[in-house]
């Protein structure tokens, strides 16, 4: 085979999404594959799939198997068929969810033990998802830092419901495991435009003076739609 035909050969990969009930696994991946999110909880039997493509800097195609494995399945006993053979593992938590944090070393313990002795160990990353509460946070910033910085876990905050973060989380993974790099322009490209709420005031206000303009942190652009 020739080196144009390994280039546009497809590569596959086996994505799988693990964590406590409720931390917003089905919908980050719902939201990474349809853009969709639903305030609906309808907890995950055993494990879904979904099934997405990406193409990566050099114009490389990738195939992602992804498995959306229920929280329940830390209880059950076919976690390991699950999670074998998985080139990237999401583990993931619920910012507003203290106990969904504290079983993450269960969580990890158990995909380390289950993949093991695979050739290729998989890449683990620790999701933090629903920053959209972030005022209603339960797992303080050093407790979160102290798990990674322990485990030496790539770490993304991100929120199925708004989409922050969640495109450029999994791009940025994938390229990292194939080993190719994504520029800044496509890092960019990957924060999705996300819609803000209007909300309504109970009474009108007196226009305030205009504020000096500030530098905003995050490269995400707003849009009242
Ligand atoms: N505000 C907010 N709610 C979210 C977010 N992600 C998920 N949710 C809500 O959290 C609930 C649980 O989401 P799921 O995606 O079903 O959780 P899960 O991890 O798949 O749960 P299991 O299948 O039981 O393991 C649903 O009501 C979602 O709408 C988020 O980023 N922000
Ligand atoms: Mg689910």
């Amino acid at each position: 085979m020739s080196d144009s035909d390994n280039e546009s050969a497809e590569t596959q990969l086996k994505i799988v999404i693990v964590g406590e009930p409720g931390s917003g696994k089905t919908s980050l991946a719902s939201r990474y594959c349809h853009g969709e999110f639903s305030r609906q909880y309808y907890p995950t039997a055993g494990v879904d799939f979904f099934l997405n493509r990406t193409v990566l800097s050099g114009g490389r195609n990738v195939t992602l198997q992804i498995w959306d494995v229920g929280g329940q399945a830390l209880v059950g006993n076919m976690l390991d068929k699950y999670v074998f053979g998985a080139n990237i593992v999401f583990l993931v938590y619920d910012v507003t969810n203290l106990i969904s944090f504290e079983n993450l070393e269960t969580w990890l313990n158990a995909v380390r033990a289950i993949t093991a002795s695979q050739h290729k160990k998989p890449g683990i990353i620790l999701v933090g998802n629903k920053c959209d509460l972030e005022h209603q946070r339960a797992v303080r910033h050093d407790r979160q830092n102290k798990f990674i910085q322990e485990n030496g876990l790539p770490f993304h905050l991100v929120s199925a419901r708004t989409g922050e973060n969640v495109p450029l989380c999994f791009q940025k993974t994938i390229s990292e495991v194939l080993g190719v790099r994504l520029t800044r322009a496509e890092q960019e490209q990957q924060q999705p435009v996300m819609k803000a709420e209007i909300v309504a005031s109970a009474a009108p206000e007196a226009p305030s003076p205009r504020p000096a303009p500030t530098v905003q942190s995050r490269s995400s652009v707003c849009s009242i739609q």
